[in-house]
């Protein structure tokens, strides 16, 4: 997959691109992030990328001809059907574990970083194919949003996790198999390591038993009950066995 970032921070994405995850997918080829600095497709002596917003109010408004002069730079020099023009934004739909499955379908996105008070909405009604969001609350930009997108999105590529497991096992995967409406899973269960106790505080006596059939049910139960207490809108969209059901009710009860 390839990403082209257009942003006027370019280099926020250092240390994202330098480790970890991102990293590993570019060194392997499984993905191709390509930072663009809009003021390069400006045309004036100041590489002005913003101005006052008509009608007035406070801020700035990043002005429609550079955010165009990239866009359409990056998209003529190779035509695929499935690339498609994301704009971060406060106004875009909630970015979800199902909204990044569905970005990894395309070859390349190219993500808009917004930043002062927004976009000119001529971008966004003539240039951008999805607005985006990932969470309400105010950041300052579009680039930490941007970098969220493209870990999401990334670590969702056959081959880039080391361990296929760990991506299926995770909260809010698709379990196998599940109806397209099935897109969420359960919260995680408690996890414990060495020394069995610290300080005060012993690890469960289940999970030293080495009764496999028992630390399987006590998983269950705690993913169970974390997310009927934490997230219990995430349940109505996991499927529930007889045990599950039991287990909820006397929980309930
Ligand atoms: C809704 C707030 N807007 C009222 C005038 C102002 C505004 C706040 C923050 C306009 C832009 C921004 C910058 N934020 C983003 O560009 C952004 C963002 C965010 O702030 N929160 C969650 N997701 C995103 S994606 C892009």
């Amino acid at each position: 997959m390839t990403f082209d970032v257009i942003t006027i921070f370019p280099g926020f994405f250092g240390s994202i691109l330098e480790h970890g995850l991102l990293k590993r997918a570019m060194a392997s080829g499984h993905a191709a992030i390509r930072l663009h600095d809009l003021r390069d497709y400006t045309e004036d002596r100041h590489r002005t990328v913003d101005d006052r917003p008509f009608g007035g109010g406070p801020g700035m408004v990043f002005k429609p001809e550079p955010i165009f002069r990239a866009v359409e730079t990056l998209r003529s020099e190779k035509h695929e059907k499935s690339l498609r023009v994301i704009l971060l934004s406060p106004q875009g739909r909630l970015l979800t574990q199902a909204g990044a499955e569905e970005l990894t379908r395309a070859e390349r996105l190219i993500l808009i970083c917004g930043r002062y008070e927004g976009v000119d909405q001529r971008v966004v009604e003539n240039l951008v194919t999805d607005e985006i969001s990932i969470g309400d609350y105010v950041l300052s930009g579009g680039e930490l949003p941007a970098a969220v997108v493209m870990e999401a999105t990334v670590r969702l590529i056959p081959g880039v996790l080391g361990n296929e497991e760990s991506r299926e096992q995770d909260s809010f995967a698709v379990p196998a198999g599940a109806p397209p409406e099935v897109r969420q899973g359960l919260l995680d269960c408690p996890q414990y390591t060495r020394p069995a106790q610290f300080r005060d505080w012993n690890v469960p006596e289940v999970l030293l038993s080495g009764n496999h059939e028992q630390i399987r049910q006590w998983r269950r139960r705690q993913a169970l009950e974390e997310t009927w207490r934490r997230r219990p809108d995430l349940l109505a969209h996991v499927p529930l066995s007889e045990e599950d059901r039991r287990w909820l009710e006397a929980l309930r009860a």
